[in-house]
């Protein structure tokens, strides 16, 4: 056997070497000093790889479960409440005792806020995702989200569950940050209970509004104020799925112009039920009222199908969760801040991000479980009148004359219509040069069906997607592939 000749390493290996020590260096270093305040920026390192129960732990996540809960459930013979996302039932032995309690929680929340206490916060939900997605690779340097979240009258636990499993299922190097917005309430638990819990997590903030100003005002306030790159705006009542965050991330990443939509699944109000399937979801559109409505991809797509679980191109969207680059989100004007409390703020958001040079896509891959709740918040001021107003200032200000006048003939109304001062956004619309309502039925919303003399546009609207749906032979998004 001969001997190689020992040679000095090449400065190749040299550089990795140094590269490695480093490397090791500063993980040993994070560790080295890490304490329990920074637990949370400091675990992504070992994200992947490890359970969300492990990762619950690390982070101290507790269940959530009070005492007073764990007896009610005792009582009820009830363990592992919705975990996996199955429902929570009440038994035969639910009593006059609970049944007030369940009363009571009912009155107030309008959902089964029972229920919705005996659901551990860090709730695991079945990863029900495509093979397309669940293999799918992303790139590992994305830009950070900022998750907005406003709150205001919803249950602790509805909140809390929200905001753990933001904090389970989101990478650390992906989470900037997970701003609370609170739009005020009355709730105690809000005051100090919240200011407690959120100490210990370093990455969550709290903004906190003194008066109530409704969803539209709150959700610009967080706008504001968010910090990382990417804004991920998210309702109170939602739950995130496993992989939800980085197709968002990643489509952005590639064209920083693109509102990301994720698809929505459901919460049933009534057993906390996670119900999820594996279909890519609906596009959305609008109706002449300026409406959202759903279509399915099918017929939307035409004869121009793209892969089943790659983004889709989407008229129009609505909020329990969205991304959008912060810069670009900023320079198209957040939401329209003349806006009443709710109502109307994603369609118009849409057509503006559509006209002003973006583009708004569904990310099938992304996926996130949102409650549907009886409408119990105030959901406008009395001198706008909330979604009408809304909805009339989205006419004013994108829709053409020749375009406007469908919108009226669909939404007549006996009161005198107001609308405000919609200056500044039609100097914004200028300054920006976005283009008309035609271009945007032109090229994005060719369905849109236009009325010659029909009166009842909404009924017109429904027998004109129902015939295109029929000359395509009726096909469903089951069939889709
Ligand atoms: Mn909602």
């Amino acid at each position: 056997m001969k001997f190689l000749p020992i040679r000095p390493p090449s400065r190749g290996i040299l550089i990795k070497i140094f590269i490695f020590i480093f490397i090791v260096t500063i993980f040993l270093n994070t560790g080295w000093f890490m304490s329990s305040s920074r637990i949370i920026s400091n675990q992504f390192k070992s994200f992947e790889g490890i359970s969300e129960q492990e990762r619950a732990e690390r982070l101290g996540l507790d269940d959530g479960i009070t005492d007073e809960t764990r007896r009610v459930m005792q009582m009820l013979n009830i363990t592992n409440a919705g975990e996996n996302g199955a429902p929570v039932v009440f038994n035969a032995s639910y009593n006059d005792n609970i049944k007030k309690l369940d009363q009571m929680l009912r009155g107030t929340y309008k959902y089964n806020a029972l229920a919705s206490s005996m659901v551990s916060l860090n709730r695991a939900l079945p990863d029900n995702r495509s093979e397309y997605c669940k293999t799918k690779k992303y790139p590992k340097n994305l830009p950070k989200a900022s998750v907005v979240i406003p709150f205001h009258d919803d249950d602790w636990m509805l909140l809390m569950r929200n905001i753990h499993s933001v904090l389970l299922r989101t990478p650390d190097h992906l989470l900037e940050e997970i701003l609370l917005v609170f739009d005020y309430s009355n709730r105690e638990y809000y005051q100090e209970q919240l200011d407690e819990y959120i100490k210990k997590y370093p990455n969550i903030r709290l903004i906190r509004s003194h008066r109530r100003q409704g969803i539209i005002p709150t959700r610009i306030l967080g706008g504001r104020n968010a910090i990382g790159p990417v804004i991920v705006y998210l309702d109170s009542h939602v739950e995130v799925l496993p992989g939800w965050i980085e197709p968002m991330l990643s489509r952005i990443n590639e064209n920083p112009t693109v509102l990301a939509w994720a698809k929505i699944s459901g919460i049933d109000p009534e057993t906390l039920q996670v119900k999820l399937d594996k279909k890519p979801g609906k596009i959305g559109v609008f109706r002449w009222d300026m409406y959202f409505e759903f279509m399915t991809i099918r017929y939307f797509e035409g004869n121009k199908p793209t892969p089943r679980f790659e983004p889709k191109a989407t008229v129009t969207m609505i909020g329990p969760c969205f991304a959008i680059q912060k810069d670009f989100f900023h320079q198209i004007g957040l939401f329209d801040p003349d806006f009443d409390y709710w109502g109307g703020e994603d369609v118009e958001l849409a057509l503006r991000t559509w006209m002003c040079g973006g583009r708004v896509e569904l990310i099938p891959c992304t996926v996130v479980a949102h409650m549907l709740k009886q409408h119990t918040y105030t959901m406008a001021t009395k001198e706008k009148g909330g979604v009408y107003y809304n909805h009339d200032r989205t006419a004013e200000i994108w829709m053409d004359d020749e375009y406007k006048k469908h919108y009226y003939t669909a939404t007549k109304r006996t009161k005198p219509r107001n609308f405000g001062d919609i200056k500044d956004r039609l100097e914004l619309k200028k300054k920006l040069g976005c283009k008309s309502f035609k271009w945007l039925l032109e090229n994005v919303y060719p369905l849109m069906p236009i009325p010659t003399n029909e009166t009842n546009l909404t009924d017109f609207w429904y027998q004109k997607r129902d015939e295109g749906m029929k000359k395509m032979g009726n096909q469903t998004d089951d069939d889709y592939e």
